[in-house]
């Protein structure tokens, strides 16, 4: 590991609260924008590695149908992605969105370059869709809320047209597909998602998303880090290779969050030693404000 990256290991998941007006904004519009939370050294590291992983892509041919670069779990791939695991403007935020009982269950960098400039409005990399794949099609609605990710922006996305994330605020709560207007580009009420390198953008399973073209002339980079309740499996792996888990063994919120278990019925009966991130979530405060979904009876 490097310099940096070894004083991220020596130092354990910063608390950060999140406050009443980012609850209010998440739970009426199903995502939440967080201004500013990777430094300048951070958005540098992460995106020079991406450049090198995208450039070995293209000279491997290894771009997906629609021309993007895709890397899925790619904590496991390079250790520069292992500070997001538990960075804290982020991911403090996780438990009080879905409580302890959580997981890492997907690492996603995605890389949208230009595309030509006769592509359609129309047009989506990534149609509309809630996600967590065949379970939203398997479970009666209205479905619960079971997941949520954290998009690290790399690059401008402030203007719209740039292969920005689409979403609809408030699909999230609503039943079915959301109505589209013959003729329209897009659902009813879909905003594209604007932000700058360094901002996060929270987004739960329910809400409805999709990507539009990128018409730019930027190359669009983002890593989607997801967690979920540790009761459901994991997106894009099943489980995490024992190497990665060894890189983390000596700090207990770090281990739970790479999936790691202490008891033989961790994931549907969990005892302390597999969750260590309650203690945590006691120890600052949060099972006073949220007592039912943080803490619920032993
Ligand atoms: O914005 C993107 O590139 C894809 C986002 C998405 O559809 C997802 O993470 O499920």
């Amino acid at each position: 590991m490097s310099g940096q990256l070894r004083s991220w290991e020596e130092m354990p998941m910063q608390f950060v609260a999140m406050t009443e007006e980012q609850q209010g904004f998440l739970d009426t519009n199903g995502y939440l924008i967080i201004p500013g939370v990777l430094d300048q050294d951070m958005i540098e590291r992460l995106t020079a590695t991406i450049d090198r992983l995208y450039q070995e892509a293209v000279r491997e041919d290894r771009l997906n149908q629609v021309g993007a670069f895709e890397l899925r779990n790619c904590i496991a791939h390079d250790d520069v992605f292992l500070p997001l695991l538990d960075w804290p403007e982020t991911v403090s935020l996780v438990p009080y969105i879905l409580g302890w009982n959580v997981q890492l269950d997907t690492s996603h960098v995605i890389v949208r370059p230009p595309q030509a400039s006769d592509t359609a409005a129309s047009y989506k990399a990534i149609g509309w869709h809630r996600d967590g794949g065949i379970a939203v099609r398997q479970l009666p609605e209205p479905l619960p809320r079971m997941r949520l990710k954290i998009c690290y922006v790399l690059s401008d996305l402030s203007q719209p047209g740039r292969g920005n994330t689409r979403f609809i605020p408030g699909s999230h709560k609503r039943l079915g597909r959301p109505s589209h207007q013959e003729g329209a580009i897009d659902p009813d009420g879909a905003i594209e998602v604007l932000a700058n390198p360094g901002d996060a953008v929270l987004f739960e399973n329910r809400l409805f998303h999709a990507v539009g073209p990128n018409l730019s002339t930027i190359t669009r980079k983002t890593i989607f880090m997801g967690y979920s309740y540790r009761w459901l499996r994991p997106l894009d792996f099943v489980t995490q290779p024992p190497a990665l888990i060894a890189k983390v063994q000596d700090d207990p919120i770090r281990w739970q969050l790479l999936g790691a278990w202490a008891t033989h019925m961790a994931f549907s009966l969990p005892k302390d030693e597999d969750v260590p991130l309650r203690a945590w979530c006691e120890e600052h405060g949060l099972d006073a404000a949220f007592p039912d979904m943080v803490r619920p009876a032993k």
